[in-house]
């Protein structure tokens, strides 16, 4: 693809990962953005910005077809950094896009916008958000405004709620729900090239047998995931779960527990 894809998040973890798995892909036109200039090669074209001026976010979507935001705070964090960095942030991403019509986003959600739906609840792309975090509703957040943008501006989207993206799955919650760098990276692609999208959620997991979510949205728009947690050692997996009994109870896991003050028998 020669057509200008913006990347959010460049230097981070995954927007970091995809900056390099799309230029494999054949995408040709890719320009990074973040705060700070982490993990760039000499031949990547980056700029340096902070979403949360506007100013400098109706900058660098000039001239820009597809949007990957992956930039934002990625765990929780204090209410006001996750209003300034992840909501104001992304707020203004849409707006820019909105201004420079930019066709499409791919917007990263996370499993922490439907965090507190209980572990035993199959789950797929008309369930309910439930925010298990103030980082969960920054992505609860994110599905909402990229809805009014695709229905109100044409501005094609696909949020993807990405599970747990790691080399490897670590523990036994991962199991359920590990995604791949191969099969992110396959959905993003998705996400910019399959024509028939309007606005879509999907879920960032690979082929897990233990998956609390019916992906088969992702299926039909052709996601056709590589990997799977299975082939892992899931005994050994066990080992390393934590021994917190909440967040054993609800997919969002540890970011359910913390600083809980509720009472967990209503949260059905
Ligand atoms: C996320 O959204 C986080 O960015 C990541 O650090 C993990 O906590 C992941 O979810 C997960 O739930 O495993």
């Amino acid at each position: 693809m020669n057509k200008k894809v913006l990347i959010t998040g460049a230097s981070g973890h995954l927007g970091g990962m995809l900056f390099k798995s799309m230029a494999k892909i054949g995408y040709r036109n890719l320009l990074g953005t973040d705060l700070k200039k982490k993990n760039i090669d000499k031949n990547e074209k980056f700029i340096k910005a902070n979403l949360k001026s506007f100013k400098s976010t109706v900058k660098i979507t000039k001239g820009v077809y597809a949007i990957v935001h992956f930039g934002a705070i990625p765990i929780e964090d204090t209410q006001q950094n996750i209003l300034q960095n992840n909501i104001i942030g992304t707020y203004n991403l849409f707006e820019a896009a909105r201004i420079n019509k930019v066709k499409r986003v791919i917007f990263a959600s996370s499993n922490h916008a439907i965090g507190f739906h209980r572990r035993t609840t199959k789950l797929n792309e008309f369930s309910v958000q439930r925010p298990d975090s103030h980082y969960g509703l920054s992505k609860a957040f994110g599905e909402d405004l990229s809805r009014l943008y695709a229905d109100k501006f044409n501005i094609k989207s696909m949020c993807i709620r990405i599970g747990s993206c790691l080399k490897s799955p670590k523990d036994r919650r991962h199991v359920s729900t590990w995604i791949s760098y191969g099969d992110l990276t396959q959905l993003v692609n998705i996400g910019i090239k399959n024509k028939s999208i309007h606005h879509e959620i999907v879920y960032g997991a690979s082929k897990n047998k233990k998956s609390w979510w019916n992906n088969s949205r992702a299926n039909k728009l052709g996601y056709k995931p590589k990997d799977s947690a299975d082939r892992f050692n899931i005994n050994l997996l066990s080992k390393n779960e934590y021994k917190d009994k909440m967040a054993l109870l609800f997919q969002g896991g540890v970011f359910t527990s913390a600083n809980f003050k509720g009472n967990i028998k209503k949260i059905k």
